[in-house]
């Protein structure tokens, strides 16, 4: 056999360089292909915020057949499909963050999903809640005021900062401290509340809450694992808030049983403080506001505003906020203070909002 020249042998290896060079890319061109096929979002929304009750139109990139919308696992009525979009209603749905799966078949018969993010704000318009002053009381202005309570017809009051941190039981007329327990000069002390006879007693950042019997005897402590801002309870259910728009049900021994995410109908209320439960509601500061929200306990919607700009003392710092809330059933009245105001009001919400219906 003749041997092939120099040339020819060149030849032949340029052609098949050449040629593996065509398959190489071709090879990656097919590879480059599907990935991108694959990653290529099926479905986009054109926003992630929607008020309870919006139809959600989710855009197609390309037709999808046997498509499918489900909203944290559960599947949702397409109410309008086309090449183009999905659309769903809402409505039924809780409050909060959901993941909204869409799911088809391309026309290359390949079966895609795409998870979205959609946020639920409240569908309920707060009422203004108005209310009447019925007394001005002394507080103690030395009182950075972080938890107020009443129990059995008496006052406690929890107060914070570093080395200044204590639990009392205050006199009502007077403001003075008929008994007090300071805390250890690194804890800030925060929410209290009191159930079958047992104070609780949040501290902000060390994660611990104190329990104490009626004449302040250290009980037991409780480990968590959020900062501690309010505290109030149920029948039966403790409920904190960190700061966030998030309320945590706790047991009796401090046991996390469920958490409520808070909105309105402008988006999660943030920075939720003392707290205090009555009929239904849970009534919280918002710290570094006026504000008073009133949150519907089933569906953490806010269903009403306080407004209560109008007894916060003058001649105050900025920094002390309105801060304490108590609830006297025997009254029907509640008692609002801040930190260190030198005074406590009592107020009587009126009549038409005493009913505390949620309403649209
Ligand atoms: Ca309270």
């Amino acid at each position: 056999m003749q041997r092939p020249n120099k040339l020819a042998r060149y030849r032949f290896l340029f052609i098949a360089l050449l040629g593996l060079s065509v398959l190489t890319c071709k090879q990656k061109k097919e590879q480059t292909t599907t990935t991108e096929d694959t990653k290529q979002p099926i479905a986009s929304l054109t926003k992630s915020t929607y008020t309870l009750g919006d139809t959600i139109t989710i855009q197609l990139s390309q037709p999808l057949s046997e498509a499918t919308v489900s909203l944290d696992d559960v599947g949702s009525p397409l109410v309008q499909k086309s090449a183009t979009s999905l659309s769903i209603h809402t409505g039924a749905e809780k409050i909060g963050l959901h993941q909204l799966v869409v799911r088809g078949k391309t026309a290359n018969n390949t079966v895609n999903a795409d998870t979205l993010s959609v946020e639920f704000w409240s569908d309920i318009n707060p009422r203004s809640i108005t209310y009447t002053v019925l007394k001005t009381l002394p507080h103690q202005s030395s009182s950075f005021t972080q938890g107020l309570e009443f129990y059995k017809g008496t006052l406690y009051e929890s107060t914070g900062l570093n080395s200044q941190s204590k639990l009392m039981q205050i006199d009502l007329a007077t403001g003075s401290t008929i008994k007090s327990v300071s805390l250890d000069s690194q804890y800030f002390g925060e929410g209290i509340t009191i159930l079958n006879d047992r104070i609780y007693q949040l501290t902000w950042t060390s994660g611990v809450c104190f329990q104490y019997t009626m004449d302040f005897k250290l009980a037991k402590t409780f480990a968590y694992p959020t900062q501690g801002w309010g505290l109030t309870h149920t029948d039966s259910v403790l409920i904190q808030s960190d700061g966030s728009n998030k309320l945590y049900f706790l047991s009796p021994d401090f046991q996390r049983k469920g958490e409520l995410v808070v909105y309105d109908n402008m988006g999660p209320v943030m920075n939720l403080n003392e707290l205090e439960y009555v009929n239904g509601y849970v009534y919280a500061n918002v710290w570094q506001t006026n504000r008073i929200v009133q949150i519907d306990i089933k569906t953490g919607k806010v269903v009403g505003n306080l407004n209560m700009e109008g007894i916060r003392p003058t001649n105050i710092d900025k920094e002390n906020v309105l801060n304490g809330i108590a609830f006297q059933p025997t009254e029907n009245a509640f008692y609002v203070t801040g930190k260190n105001w030198p005074t406590l009001t009592k107020i009587q919400l009126k009549s038409k909002d005493k009913k505390l219906v949620a309403s649209r």
